[in-house]
């Protein structure tokens, strides 16, 4: 018996950083729709999808740097969001600053089940870019500054009839990010990106930028079994493109269902959970075939240490 989960990648096209998240809350309520529309059951949007890519800005005024964060979740502004949900019976995954009680700003995603509660948060672990202004940039990157490290970690959940795990953006070039859940049981992994088109440190790695974006995520998908879910926040937004390439990927790292454009829109795939056991119990059936033994660099060291 198939268990089947239909499932929205619920891009985003630019958010202007004067846009105001009621505003930005009625395109994702619009989503939504459309996805129950298109017999929805999940929708995953993307990375920071309440406001626009702020770390693209050198800012020093916390107060203006805290206007990006979210002190609650939902809150006034995005209720009306887990409201929509509810009742068109839809859950989904929302990526959004996160200002702690205590101070602490993470790049966090959380799950939310078909009944509007919040079943799982992550805290983004691979934190891109740079700490201190770069001015030479065209434009900054600064997510090692306004964001505290993870204290999540990577999890899964038991829900929608499966195990289902969280990532975001710069996570997903990383493949521990995926062996990690993979060695949860992990089944369908779902992430959202803002990913500039221009990478100041590397300008010829530009035109690859859609290739890699796949690359990382099939292969993630592939190596463990498991569907992954990647969308984009997308288009040219403040002034900096940023990719598309919003995708959903089966375990045999085939991509199913993919955007076109670089707007808002909905790729849309009804994906068979037990299409990864075909995988995790043949070609990465982990525990007759792994050899950690043979991997503890993967742990103990961070930099590459060449020989002498
Ligand atoms: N964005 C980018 C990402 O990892 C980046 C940063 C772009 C890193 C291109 C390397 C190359 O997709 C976020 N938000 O992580």
């Amino acid at each position: 018996m198939a268990r089947l989960i239909t499932v929205a990648a619920a891009q985003l096209g630019p958010i202007a950083r004067n846009d105001s998240r009621s505003r930005v809350v009625e395109r994702l309520i619009a989503h939504l729709r459309e996805s129950k529309r298109m017999g929805c059951d999940l929708v995953v949007f993307p990375e920071l999808a309440l406001t626009t890519f702020f770390p693209r800005w050198y800012m020093t005024d916390q107060a203006e740097i805290d206007s990006f964060f979210e002190r609650s979740m939902p809150g006034p502004e995005t209720q009306p969001l887990f409201d929509e949900a509810r009742r068109l019976g839809l859950g989904f995954y929302l990526g959004y600053a996160e200002l702690t009680p205590e101070g602490r700003h993470f790049n966090t995603s959380i799950l939310v089940d078909g009944d509007g509660l919040i079943v799982g948060k992550y805290r983004k672990v691979h934190l891109p870019g740079h700490r201190e202004h770069e001015p030479s940039r065209r434009f900054q990157h600064l997510e090692k500054r306004y964001f505290d490290p993870s204290d999540t970690g990577f999890r899964v959940w038991r829900a929608f009839n499966g195990i289902l795990g969280m990532a975001i953006c710069n996570d997903r070039r990383w493949s521990e990010t995926y062996r990690v859940m993979g060695l949860q049981g992990v089944e369908m992994i779902m992430l959202g990106y803002n990913t500039p088109v221009h990478n100041p440190p590397a300008p010829d790695h530009d035109d690859l930028s859609l290739f890699h974006n796949q690359l990382v995520m099939q292969a993630g998908a592939y190596q463990n079994g498991c569907w992954v879910v990647g969308v984009a926040k997308a288009g040219s937004e403040e002034g900096v493109p940023m990719i598309g390439g919003s995708q959903i990927i089966a375990p045999s790292g085939v991509t199913v269902a993919a955007t076109r454009g670089d707007g808002d829109e909905l790729a849309v795939a009804c994906c068979d959970l037990d299409a990864c056991a075909s995988y995790k119990n043949t070609t990465f059936n982990f525990a007759v075939h792994r050899m950690p033994q043979h991997y503890g660099l993967i742990v103990e060291r961070k930099g590459a240490e060449p020989p002498p």
